[in-house]
């Protein structure tokens, strides 16, 4: 019998609890507090119901008012906030996409930021008929910048980044007039149709809301991931820890938190320099250690290694334990609760962006051209800081696991190139993939992503489920919170292939991998979207055919909405465990549930009951395989 056992959720809640008894000393609230003081929420909220949208309401549909002041009936405010919800999370996304590229800008031979993975960059600027041959790499670096910052406002075409889809996704994509224009045009285009006295119609509505998720996952986002690599690296396999556990009690402990790894880089940096171990060592401390915590922890655990804290609903936690000198934020998804907790400790709670500013922070201005500067002066102070721990509220939770992490596009054909004994084995395809698939020593795929939330037992959903499919051969894809999750629970580790169907677990013995593969962070779901794109192609199979399905059983974010309409507007099945607020119309949710299969042939379950949610995503894996008969 196997030794190997998983961390549990009971454990991480165990530990939870004992970090909330040193909150409760030092007068600090938490999210398990606020939660309580919320419920039970608006029901008007709940259902989308309610629109606010101009100044002679806000205007509430009840049985006995079936339209606004205006006159918009329910399947029109709820459609409008809807689309709402996704131009909020394709902004946001694209924006840091956009960051990427401006960073990249500042890329220089000897400088801060650097061209890391130059292969790519050629390979990218190649795809868009840039002239490469006998460029000088930082030339060509700052030419790509440009044309990708041009992509958020060209005045013409469509985002570049769609010929990388199947020729038959594309000619769907034409067909429904859902082809993303320039970034920034499908969120004001957004914003636009859902002004007062603008867009009331379900389908018009929606139509809109996938083309603005489609100009995140094959715009913003893919620009996102791509030059994050160019700029620091591709990332391969690499081993790392995750849970509170990796944060060291003798060590100035840095958590990085956020998304954009343009500051997160620097720090990682720096923090590893002889510089500032032997400033932390003439602090008292043993070294330094940093750690992460959302997406940008994803980032450095991918591309160095760093250990991840913990996930979304855990940022607290961090300071919780007593032992963080700094939490060092970019942007999205942090707690404005962080102010207020950092002072019950000696936690620095230090905002950088100009995005994101919080009160009781202390704000660190952070650009790419000042980057080193700013990343050593933060490291620094952290150090500084470690004299003022007070140790009779030090205390670490004593978990963590290994994890293999870094599966890039890239990564993963190269690692199951030569799993098969297969005669065609050619290098650079997925192949290998499309042949553990076919013959059934995998049943298929499930992409895992996005956030935690209150309203699902955090973590519960994405462990269960990610157990749940593994013993049924379909290897896991996961990215944002969801890897996060993984990795805490030990499903990253290499030996959870004693968890696997017998299939599953063969491909993992000999591709040496882990069941769940760590694709990255939430940006980096367009790396799910060319992996799908070159199975498809690869296999000659529409992405609908294939048996890979989405799923965000625990999210939170408009990101995570806009995330939801371009996996499914490109084809794939999406299962959500939470209800966007669409429950109110029928006509809204009819065609999220099945009218927008029509024009990209894929559309969205909800099931909030997580058994049944992982029993519907097999049923529908395996009606794929029937209708191929595999
Ligand atoms: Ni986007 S997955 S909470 S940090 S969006 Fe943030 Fe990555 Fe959700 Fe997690
Ligand atoms: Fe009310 Fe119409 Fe104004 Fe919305 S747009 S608040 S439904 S009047």
């Amino acid at each position: 019998m196997s030794e190997f056992k998983l961390t549990t959720v009971e454990e991480f809640e165990a530990a939870t609890a004992r970090l909330l008894e040193t909150g409760a000393k030092v007068g600090a609230d938490a999210w398990q507090m606020r939660v309580k003081n919320q419920t039970p929420h608006c029901k008007f909220g709940e259902q989308g119901v309610c629109c606010r949208i101009c100044s002679m309401g806000p205007c509430r549909i009840t049985p006995k008012a079936s339209r606004g002041i205006c006159g918009c009936d329910v399947h029109g405010i709820v459609g409008r906030n809807f689309l709402r919800f996704v131009a909020g999370g394709a902004a946001t996304h694209s924006d840091h996409g956009r960051e990427i590229c401006i960073t990249l800008s500042h890329a220089k031979e000897g400088g801060d930021y650097q061209v890391k993975d130059p292969e790519k960059l050629i390979r990218i600027a190649k795809e868009w008929g840039v002239e490469t041959e006998g460029r000088d790499i930082y030339d060509l670096a700052h030419e790509m910048s440009e044309l990708a910052q041009e992509e958020y406002g060209k005045i013409k075409g469509y985002s570049r980044w769609l010929k990388r889809a199947p020729q038959h996704t594309q000619d769907l994509w034409h067909a429904a007039g859902i082809e993303p224009r320039a970034i920034d045009r499908e969120v004001s285009c957004a914003l636009h149709m859902t002004h007062m006295g603008n867009t009331s119609k379900p389908e018009a509505l929606i139509r809109q809301s996938l083309r603005n998720g489609l100009s995140d996952g094959w715009g913003g986002s893919m620009c996102g991931t791509e030059f994050s690599d160019v700029l620091f690296g591709t990332p391969k396999p690499i081993d790392t820890e995750a849970n509170l556990g990796v944060m060291v009690e003798e060590n100035v402990n840095i958590v990085v938190h956020g998304h954009d790894p343009s500051l997160s880089e620097m720090i990682c940096e720096y923090a590893d320099s002889k510089e500032m171990i032997d400033y932390a060592k003439s602090m008292g401390a043993k070294g330094i250690t940093v750690s992460g915590v959302c997406c940008t922890s994803n980032e450095v655990a991918m591309r160095r290694g760093i250990p991840m804290a913990g996930n979304f609903l855990q940022q607290e936690n961090v300071v919780l334990t007593g032992a963080c000198e700094a939490i060092v934020v970019d942007v999205q998804c942090i707690f404005p609760a962080l102010g207020p907790l950092s002072k019950c400790f000696h936690t620095k709670f230090i905002t950088t962006s100009p995005i994101c500013q919080m009160p009781d922070s202390d704000f660190i201005e952070f650009h790419s051209d000042n980057a080193g500067e700013t990343a050593k002066n933060i490291v620094k102070l952290a150090c500084e800081n470690f004299k003022n721990r007070r140790p009779e509220l030090v205390h670490i939770p004593q978990l963590k696991h290994k994890a293999t992490v870094g599966y890039s596009v890239e990564a993963i054909v190269k690692t199951l190139d030569g799993v098969t004994n297969s005669q065609v084995d050619e290098t650079g395809t997925t192949k290998p993939l499309i042949e553990c698939i076919t013959s059934g020593v995998i049943r298929g795929a499930v992409a895992m992503v996005g956030c935690n939330n209150p309203k699902v037992r955090p973590d519960t959903a994405h462990i269960e489920l990610m157990k749940k499919l593994i013993a049924n051969d379909i290897v896991i894809i996961a990215s944002g919170c969801s890897a996060q999750a993984a990795a805490r629970a030990g499903l990253m580790d290499k030996a959870a292939k004693d968890l696997c169907g017998a299939g599953l677990k063969r491909v993992c013995e000999l591709a040496d991998i882990p069941p769940v593969l760590h694709m990255g962070s939430c940006v980096d779901i367009s790396r799910m979207m060319i992996l799908a794109a070159e199975l498809a192609k690869d296999s000659g199979l529409n992405i609908s055919q294939l048996p890979v399905v989405g799923c965000a059983p625990e999210w939170m974010s408009e990101k995570a909405v806009s995330i939801g309409n371009y996996v499914v507007a490109t084809g794939l099945d999406t299962f959500l465990g939470v209800d966007p607020y669409v429950s109110g119309s029928t006509e809204v949710a009819e065609l999220l549930t099945s009218g927008v299969r029509d024009w990209v042939e894929a559309a969205y379950t909800v099931e909030k009951d997580i058994d049944k949610l992982g029993d519907l995503m097999i049923e529908r894996i395996e009606a794929k395989r029937d209708a191929l008969g595999i």
